[in-house]
């Protein structure tokens, strides 16, 4: 089962977004394994982006990711990382396809209410930045059965 990260970002989450989203992640059939709200310092935004640091854009996009929380989370299934892009739909919501998150939710490249890692190897590097060293459990519904009591 692979992991992706995704995150609600701060216009999704003032707009109401966050529940909107997390239903087409869960109606496509993943898996929610970590989940957190939280503000995005300056250095964790450029380190989120490092690869876009030379673009034109990148201290507009810092501000916009600074702006307000943000809502982290790791989804998990069968190709978790291509599943969650095909979701999320192109970068500009201008290009994005209805019935896509941004091709339904977004109007501007610069508003695009939500990222999704682009590979396995940025879901493994953006989920250590968020969530921290240790891996996000592959088995969250047995951590969760057992917390309740059921497991
Ligand atoms: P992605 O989010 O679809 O992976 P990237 O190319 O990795 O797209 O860009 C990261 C984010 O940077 C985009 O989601 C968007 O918020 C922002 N961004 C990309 N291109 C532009 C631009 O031309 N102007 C302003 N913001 C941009
Ligand atoms: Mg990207």
């Amino acid at each position: 089962m692979e992991q992706t990260f995704v995150m609600v970002k701060p216009d999704g989450v003032r707009r109401g977004l966050i529940g909107p989203i997390i239903a087409r992640f869960e109606q496509k059939g993943f898996t929610l394994a970590a989940i957190e709200l939280l503000r995005i310092d300056r250095l964790l935004a450029e380190q989120h982006y490092s690869d876009l640091r030379t673009k034109p854009f990148f201290g507009e996009l810092v501000d916009y990711l600074t702006s307000g929380p943000v809502c982290a989370m790791v989804w998990q299934g069968e190709h978790a990382v291509e599943n969650a892009r095909a979701l999320i739909g192109k970068t500009n919501p201008v290009e994005a396809s209805t019935g896509t998150i941004r091709g339904d939710f977004a109007m501007d490249i610069a508003g695009n209410i939500v990222h999704g890692s682009d590979s396995a190897a940025s879901a493994a590097r953006e989920i250590g930045l968020f969530f921290g060293k240790q891996p996000v459990s592959s088995h969250p519904l047995d951590l969760y059965a057992s917390e309740q009591g059921h497991g």
